[in-house]
């Protein structure tokens, strides 16, 4: 198989954006006048759940409420989520959020070989759309020939939909392209569409199960940036992650091998 193509997770791999999302939220909640404040322990934990508005119905279920009013702030979520969003999305258009460190260069590396360029997401288009347009400017968005994100499917990651969706889209087989990733959710929704995984793990994921992933590295690295440790512990060109390394490494061990390293024992 050829890699024809590297789909990119967003939030957390493109760029640390959750604590821009994680004030967001607040300054949305604060505006409604909610009293609710989540702080950075209670959002790690919030976000196990992908999604802004699935995430604000979880915190919701796990407050004690009456009917008539858990009815009421259930119907108000579409409408604080469309308010974080808004100050989510200015945030990131003032470039309060930069690229994760070798993003931009093995996309440019990526693009330079003849691979394409996708994204899977499971946050809106709007951030998508901000977060690309302040980092890479107006060619961010041609960049990609695919942005599979929000609510473009019914099943948001651990699923993989949006992973699926992405493929369809870029007209691809799932043996030919690599899922670029940071959370257990994002591994198991491009795992469970059969792709070759790469994870760069946060500070809000660097605590999550990884089992099943291809290649785990601190971030993809860049001359400016080296990886520490690297060449020599996991990668073997260079003290960051090049498109080369990354084909050669998916064409000698496709991840139908790792993943049978990690399927569930027969009963
Ligand atoms: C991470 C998510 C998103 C963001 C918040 O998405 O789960 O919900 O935390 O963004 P990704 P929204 O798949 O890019 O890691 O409020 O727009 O959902
Ligand atoms: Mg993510």
């Amino acid at each position: 198989m050829s890699v024809q193509a590297l789909i990119f997770d967003v939030d957390g791999t493109l760029a640390d954006t959750e604590e821009a999302h994680r004030v967001a939220f607040n300054n949305a909640f604060e505006r409604y006048k909610l009293g609710w404040k989540w702080s950075q322990d209670a959002y790690r934990e919030l976000l196990k759940t992908t999604g802004g508005k699935e995430r604000i119905a979880a915190y919701l279920a796990s407050k004690t409420l009456s009917p008539s009013d858990r009815k009421r702030l259930a119907e108000l979520i579409p409408a604080i989520h469309a308010e974080k969003t808004k100050f989510y999305s200015s945030f990131v258009a003032d470039g309060a959020v930069p690229l994760r460190e070798g993003v931009a260069r093995l996309m440019e590396e990526a693009l330079t070989a003849g691979c394409r360029l996708g994204i899977a997401s499971t946050t809106t288009a709007a951030n998508i759309d901000a977060l690309l347009g302040s980092t890479l400017g107006p060619r961010g968005l041609e960049m990609f020939s695919v942005i599979a994100c929000g609510d473009q499917v019914p099943a948001k990651k651990p699923a993989p939909d949006i992973y699926k969706l992405a493929l369809q889209h870029l007209g691809v087989d799932a043996d030919q392209a690599v899922a670029l990733e940071d959370s257990h959710n994002g591994l198991l929704a491009a795992t469970g569409a059969g792709l070759w995984t790469v994870i760069t793990p946060t500070y809000w994921t660097e605590s999550h199960d990884f089992s099943g992933a291809d290649l785990v590295l601190p971030s993809l690295g860049d001359p400016a940036k080296p990886i520490p440790g690297e060449p020599g512990s996991k990668l073997e060109d260079a003290a960051w992650l090049t498109h080369a390394e990354l084909v050669r490494r998916v064409e000698q061990r496709p991840h139908c091998e790792v993943a049978a390293l990690y399927a569930p024992r027969a009963a």
